[in-house]
């Protein structure tokens, strides 16, 4: 692989964009035309789908059949959670070869126009995080004083304070992993699910030692569709903090 100049994206990278969905079939057809408008050579797009009742799988199959070799789907026969769908599609991306691997929600809370951003930093970063919580970063102003105090505590509080992270947004859901920081973490160790995924990740990130650049994104509210967290999701999400440090303060590197 070699950095290409002068834009920085490295000329021959292969790039899998991970999808989750969960009934997204209004949001998918235009992230992905969003995403191939990009430009972003070798790039392509694995999404992961939970046998959707909207019929999603059907969409996202449509969409490999318009786009073959660029597009490709993973149908899992039930709902599992975000988690799960992750470390699925990011095994997958590793095994057919992503030297770069990025995840992001179906909903456009994630903007695309930031992927060639974070690409260029992959050059001297393992992990690239859209970051809500940097200088610049922002919340759709829709969202409610609750949902607001509720994240910034989950993330600033509660989780940074027990794990003693360094990121200042570890619930992001938008960031571009290196194949080897992938490889290193070994995902067969990670064992969460919903936000408290997020939160395993970015610990065993910071424990094993791995380069992280936050950049600020602005994470709108999802345009179509409702959102699959609800109240247990994030209580869990609670709970699992304590799990994940227990799990995983030890950690070293996977060979
Ligand atoms: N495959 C799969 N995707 C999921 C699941 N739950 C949520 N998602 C997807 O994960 C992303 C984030 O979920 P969302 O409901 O938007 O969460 P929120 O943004 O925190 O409200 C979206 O693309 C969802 O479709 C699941 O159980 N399985
Ligand atoms: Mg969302």
């Amino acid at each position: 692989m070699s950095w290409g100049k002068p834009e920085n994206l490295p000329a021959d990278a292969r790039t899998t964009v991970v999808i989750p969905t969960y009934n997204e079939a209004d949001n998918l057809p235009a992230l992905v035309a969003e995403l191939l408008a990009l430009g972003v050579a070798g790039l392509t797009v694995l999404v992961v789908d939970d046998n959707s009742p909207d019929g999603t799988g059907q969409v996202a199959d449509a969409l490999a059949g318009r786009f073959p070799g660029v597009v490709s789907v993973r149908h899992r026969p039930e709902k599992q959670g975000l988690g799960r769908a992750y470390v699925d599609g990011f095994q997958r991306g590793l095994a057919a070869g992503a030297d770069f691997i990025i995840q992001m929600d179906a909903d456009f809370s994630h903007p695309p126009e930031v992927i060639p951003t974070m690409l260029n930093l992959m050059r001297d970063y393992d992990v690239v995080v859209g970051s809500r919580y940097v200088a610049g970063g922002r919340l759709d102003e829709r969202w409610s004083w609750w949902r607001r105090l509720l994240s910034w505590w989950a993330n600033e509080v509660w989780s940074r304070t027990i794990l003693r992270l360094k990121t200042r947004d570890i619930t992001a859901g938008f960031k571009c992993w290196r194949r080897a920081a992938l490889l290193g973490i070994g995902l067969e160790r990670v064992a969460c699910n919903g936000y408290a995924f997020q939160v395993e990740m970015a610990f065993l990130t910071e424990r094993l030692g791995y380069r992280v650049k936050e950049i600020p994104i602005y994470f709108e509210d999802r345009r179509i569709g409702q959102s699959k967290m609800n109240v247990p999701v994030k209580l869990q999400g609670a709970v699992d903090v304590f799990r994940i440090w227990l799990r995983h303060h030890g950690a070293t590197r996977h060979e």
